[in-house]
Parts: structure tokens; sequence; C-alpha cells
């Protein structure tokens, strides 16, 4: 099956369980929920949840299996975006190619929103599942809390917002993608191979490809926000300029950022290849990431 057909059956899916967990408009408080959905189902590839459906397919489980913990890493990653976008940190007025939180309710909202999808998120990994034994459980939530703290998103939002501006070394500007960015992606990954029943050489080198096409993922939007097309990204470019961003064409030029991106991807790529053909469509999904446009 084509890459794209399965990716939009998948997402598909993602927003129907998105749509079923998230609290109705209906329950007080009812604007907080309101911005809750705004954002959660705000049409976004959804592409760290697929690639959690993707990895526990490539060793055998059935997609359903992880539905809550992909909902949870949907709602962690819609909650930084919420954040990133308010006046304190990025300023962005447009995010999915409609206003972002705080421009379509305010910005106390916006920061409640932000906040309520996170308790939500580990809410839905600690839920009893009765197809999840309770050590997966644990080991995924504390995957989870890692990506998301000093080391992974937050810590990589300080470095990046104390990095604006300064002239940084390609050590640093990697350190940053890593856990900005990459850290959810990788256990996105790590979290579909630990509920798949993983062993730990299966889990490592899914962990390899998770951290490989991470980076690259944010590679890839760094070059995005300097040649990419507003309208399919859905959000303003050009922005990383204006705010003094580290990113990849500021350091290295745009040739020399697409081979870099090209060479994460063979990497990561490279990590799966064990799995044989099983392996298909995060290997399709690699090349998704070098080429994408939105
Ligand atoms: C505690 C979760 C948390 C966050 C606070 C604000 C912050 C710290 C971190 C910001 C992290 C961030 C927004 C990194 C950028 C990652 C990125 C490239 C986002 C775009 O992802 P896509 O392209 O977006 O998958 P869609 O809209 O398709 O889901």
């Amino acid at each position: 099956m084509l890459l794209q057909v399965r990716m939009e059956q998948l997402r598909v899916l993602v927003d129907r369980w998105l749509d079923e967990l998230l609290p109705a408009i209906s329950h007080c408080p009812q604007r907080l929920h309101e911005a809750m959905r705004y954002s959660a189902l705000a049409p976004g590839k959804r592409l760290r949840p697929i690639m959690m459906m993707l990895t526990a397919e490539m060793l055998g489980a059935d997609v359903n299996s992880v539905k809550h913990a992909a909902c949870a890493i949907e709602c962690i990653h819609a909650f930084s975006l919420i954040h990133d976008d308010l006046p304190a940190i990025d300023d962005d007025i447009l995010r999915r190619g409609r206003p972002t939180c705080h421009v379509q309710f305010n910005e106390p909202t916006a920061i409640l929103a932000g906040d309520a999808l996170f308790a939500l998120a580990f809410d839905l990994l600690s839920a009893p599942d009765g197809s999840v034994d309770a050590a997966s459980q644990l080991a995924i939530i504390r995957e989870v809390s890692r990506a998301v703290g000093t080391q992974g998103l937050v810590g990589g939002e300080m470095l990046d917002i104390e990095s604006e501006n300064q002239a940084i070394k390609a050590e640093t500007l990697q350190l940053i993608h890593r856990r900005k960015t990459g850290m959810l992606l990788e256990c996105s990954v790590v979290c579909g191979a630990i509920l798949a029943g993983g062993d730990p050489s299966e889990t490592a080198a899914i962990r390899e490809y998770g951290l490989q096409i991470g980076i690259a993922f944010q590679v890839a939007d760094d070059l995005l926000n300097v040649i990419g097309d507003p309208v399919l990204l859905g959000k303003a470019t050009g922005t990383d300029e204006q705010m003094g961003k580290a990113t990849y064409p500021g350091l290295y030029g745009i040739d020399e950022t697409k081979r870099i991106l090209h060479q994460r991807v063979c990497k990561a790529k490279c990590a799966i290849e064990p799995f044989g053909e099983a392996a298909t469509t995060l290997l399709e999904l690699a090349d998704f990431v070098e080429e994408r446009k939105q």
C-alpha cells in the first residue's frame, strides 16, 4: 500500500481516538475543553502517533493496542505547540493553518489548555489497560517523562531560547534539535516497541531509528522555514531568521543542510534494516521526512 494512503488511514484513526478521549465541550469548564480540542484536533500530520503505530505493527502488534499511548504523545505535542506559540516564547499567530490557541481564545486559556493536555497525556498513559502489562506501562511513562523534561523538550526549548542571536557551535545546535524535537519522535517509536513487546536489541535498533529521524525532522523543519511554502505548512516562514534562531541553514547553508538531512535519514534506515521486509513502511516514512513539504 502507498505510504500516503496508509498514513492517511492512521491519521483518521488517531483523530477518531482523540475526539473520543478529549473532554467534551459540553462539560465544565467548557471554554478550556474547547481550547484543548481546538488545538489537539487541528489539522496536523499526527506523525508521532503514526510512527508509534507503525513501529508496533512492524513488531507484529495491532495498531489499536497503542491507542492510549499514541493519543498521549499527540496531546503532549499539541501542548508543546500551544506553549511554543505563546507571546512569551515564539509569539506566533498562525499554526496548522489557523489562528494560534492564544489568538483564538486568550493567553490564560492557552496556557491552561496546554497544561490540561499534558495532564491528560499522563492520565491516558497510566489508565488501567487490560492489553498492557504494568511493567510496560511504567516503562513508557518513564520514557515519556524523560522525553519531555530537562533532557528533552523543555530543556531543548530553554537552550533554543538561550541561543537566540548567539554564535553557537554545531554540537550545541545538534543538542537543541535532539532535545527540542528529536526526543518526542524517538520516544514515540520506543513506546511502540515496548508496547509491542520488542526485545532489548529490537528496542535499541528502533531507538536509533527514532533518534536519527528525530534530528532529521528538525533539520527539515529548519529548511522548510527558509524554502518552504507557508500555505502548505500552515504557518509563517522566515521566522527563524527574524528571531535570530540557531538553525542548520544558518550554520551550514542550504546545500550542506540538505546533505546532512540525507545522511541522518540514511542512518535511520540503516538502523532498521535487520527487520527486513517488515520495516518497509518505516523505511518509506524516513524518505517522507526527507522530502516533506509540510
Ligand atoms: C513541556 C511539552 C512541553 C513543552 C514546553 C514550548 C516547549 C517547551 C517546547 C517546544 C517544542 C517544539 C514546539 C518544537 C518544534 C517541534 C516541531 C518541528 C513541531 C512541528 O511538528 P509537526 O510538523 O507539526 O509534526 P504538525 O502540525 O504536523 O503536528
